[in-house]
């Protein structure tokens, strides 16, 4: 298997593993490494060259595919957080509608490695329906997962609507930053959106100056499509996103509680991630029409 993807999608910056059950797709290039696995269309780490890695991913993460692994960068598709029946008209109790969608429980095809004329090195991954995809989502779709290395790191998540009824989207690139320490730090670029509070209710509020990190926190903020700017100041960097497609903008931290819930989680990690998630999401969510496709992206890089 491994010989013939390595075979097959032959490129001196990319190299196949495996990682317990896991396909791992190492890049490295002139402008840093990154890694992803086929299993959930999941980016692993992204290291810039001459710095350390972006992305966390928990240390008692699971490579077996029986669950997403917990860090990186997980494509929630196509909803983000439990499923809500009322646009598809589904029946809410079915246990096949896992909570972000069926994307990251599945295992994705490489479509394509390639070089681009700028140096960057792009894989492409795929998914599209199956039997077990048909109980959550009985609708013919393609989705594509576009991973480019070059200055910046770039993710595109392509959904196409390929049957012939509209669909209602939700999704989001639920990206985990690797910070030193995530209590009180800054996150830049979300002043004066409004944001619905988890943990508070569905009300919407406005965020007054820079938002702080205060675990536990879990906010959607809305109608935001701009640049945000993580002050990981104890790495002495800045990590910049951007996004295009994406009209909301999650920030999650599980706090104390939280991450000791979590069994594939260390109890004192809470202080080392926070999730900026470039989303669609409540009344960003969109109507997909038939024969249409969506690209939500970002991008990643170090501030100069
Ligand atoms: O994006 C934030 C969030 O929706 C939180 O509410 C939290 O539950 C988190 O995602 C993680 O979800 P997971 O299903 O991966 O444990």
């Amino acid at each position: 298997m491994l010989e013939t993807l390595q075979a097959r999608f032959a490129n001196p910056n990319v190299k196949f593993s495996l990682r317990d059950r896991l396909i791992v797709i190492d890049i490295g290039n002139d402008f840093g490494t990154a890694s992803l696995t086929t299993y959930g269309g999941t980016l692993l780490s992204y290291v810039p060259k001459g710095g350390k890695d972006v992305l966390w991913v928990s240390e008692t993460a699971v490579y077996d595919g029986s669950k997403p692994v917990r860090g990186g960068v997980p494509v929630c598709w196509p909803w983000f957080g439990p499923y809500d029946p009322a646009p598809m008209g589904a029946d809410p109790t079915d246990a096949a509608k896992k909570a972000h969608g069926f994307a990251r429980y599945e295992f994705w095809e490489v479509d394509e490695v390639s070089r681009l004329p700028d140096g960057a090195t792009q894989v492409i991954l795929s998914l599209g329906p199956n039997p077990s995809i048909a109980k959550a989502w009985p609708h013919d779709f393609r989705l594509r997962l576009a991973v480019t290395l070059g200055d910046k790191l770039r993710v595109d998540l392509i959904g196409q609507n390929l049957s012939p009824r509209d669909w209602v989207v939700s999704e989001a690139l639920h990206t985990y930053f690797r910070v030193a320490e995530a209590e009180g730090m800054a996150i830049r670029g979300l002043e004066g959106i409004q944001y619905v509070d988890k943990l508070q209710g569905p009300s919407l509020l406005t965020q007054t100056g820079t938002l702080r990190i205060a675990p536990p926190l879990d906010r959607v903020f809305v109608d935001h499509t701009g640049p945000i700017t993580i002050e990981d100041a104890g790495h002495a960097r800045a990590i910049e996103l951007t996004k295009d497609g994406s009209a909301s903008t999650v920030v999650w931290n599980p706090g104390e509680d939280g991450a000791r819930a979590f069994a594939d989680m260390p109890d004192e990690d809470y202080h080392a991630m926070v999730c900026v998630e470039a989303c669609n999401a409540l009344k960003n969510s969109y109507t997909l029409r038939a024969g249409e496709a969506h690209t939500l992206s970002m991008t990643l890089s170090l501030a100069s």
